[in-house]
């Protein structure tokens, strides 16, 4: 059966001769969804019904009333939700903040400055892996000299687990191009990284008609906001494929992950946590620790272990 049939299913109330279109989530403010259609025409949507769990990159189906002359009506209504590919997410113990649906790259954005957490870029790969995307770092505002060659020993632990890092500089449009839409073709790209990274001014670099606002980190945080305040998708020029640009964030809970998601999130462990003698090995202090072995023979490193340690702690006690 098909998406359309099953959606049709679940709302009966709805008018058989209104046939749904299926379109794409590109922004999400409470109850209100902007949703491109497939004639590229975006409308505001609501959801029918209580239920109001879409999320952008979700492929949806909707229905516009058309008034007494005929005309379609400005407003849709957003019937059902696709079943997603993947939906990217973080969550600490107030709250839950939804990335992305259907995220085939996760762009994390780092830069020469601010400088960036080494904690909060772990954690956003190991929610990507945990959510089954592919990540790619980069390593942004390589013009600023002074600082690069820190960044760079900084980020070279994640080269070994084989995510590729590019460094550019995001107001150089010709090098964003040349370097990064090779990654990105025919896929929904997600930027993500704190906030003054420079994710706004990577957006506008490949779809300059977007003009997001971007601004001094400084100015951003002296205002006591973040430039960009919501995610939305766009479409890469020559349907290349989408980006999505979201919110700095200052925290990255992985509370909705369980024990074995983590461990998904850590693949450079997968050759070693297979040895453990224990099932339930927490890889910490116990004896035939295939982990901690790997860890003594320089295979991983302390810090991806200390990570691992720290996202299984606060989940423990977050579930007490
Ligand atoms: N020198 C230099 N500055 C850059 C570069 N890329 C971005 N910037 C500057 O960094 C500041 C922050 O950039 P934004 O694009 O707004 O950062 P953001 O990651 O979108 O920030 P939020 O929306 O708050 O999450 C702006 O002043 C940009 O002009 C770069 O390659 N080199
Ligand atoms: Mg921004
Ligand atoms: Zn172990």
């Amino acid at each position: 059966m098909s998406k359309h049939n099953q959606a049709k299913r679940h709302t009966p109330e709805v008018d058989a001769s209104q046939k749904p279109l299926i379109g794409r989530v590109i922004s999400a403010h409470g109850r209100h969804y902007g949703v491109e259609l497939p004639d590229g025409t975006k409308r505001l949507c609501y959801p029918r019904g209580k239920r109001n769990d879409a999320t952008v990159g979700d492929y949806v189906d909707v229905v516009f009333d058309t008034n007494q002359s005929g005309s379609v009506g400005k407003e849709g209504s957003l019937l059902a939700v696709h079943s997603r590919k993947n939906i990217l997410f973080r969550s600490d113990e107030n709250r839950t903040k939804q990335f992305a649906a259907n995220v085939d790259l996760v762009i994390i954005v780092t830069a020469v400055e601010p400088i960036f957490s080494d904690d909060l870029l772990g954690r956003a790969l190991t929610g990507s892996w945990a959510a089954n995307i592919q990540p790619l770092i980069i390593l942004n505002k390589v013009d600023l000299t002074q600082g690069i060659l820190a960044a760079r020993q900084r980020l070279a632990p994640y080269q070994t687990l084989s995510v590729p890092v590019i460094e550019l500089c995001a107001h150089d449009s010709n090098q964003v191009h040349a370097l990064l839409l090779p990654h990105m073709q025919n896929k929904t790209s997600l930027l993500l990284g704190q906030s003054g990274m420079g994710k706004s001014t990577l957006l506008n670099a490949l779809i300059p008609s977007a003009q997001a606002a971007t601004q001094m980190h400084s100015v951003a945080l002296g205002a006591g906001k973040h430039t960009t305040t919501a995610t939305r998708l766009y479409h890469l020029p020559n349907d290349q494929g989408y980006l999505v640009d979201s919110p700095g964030f200052q925290a990255f809970g992985l509370l909705h992950l369980s024990r074995s998601e983590i461990e998904q999130g850590f693949p450079e462990f997968r050759p070693f946590n297979t040895q453990c003698r224990f099932y339930n090995c927490t890889h910490q202090h116990e004896p035939g620790c295939g982990v901690l072995e790997a860890l003594a023979r320089g295979d991983i490193t302390a810090s991806r272990l200390a990570l691992f340690q720290r996202l299984i702690e606060s989940n423990a006690a977050a579930k007490i």
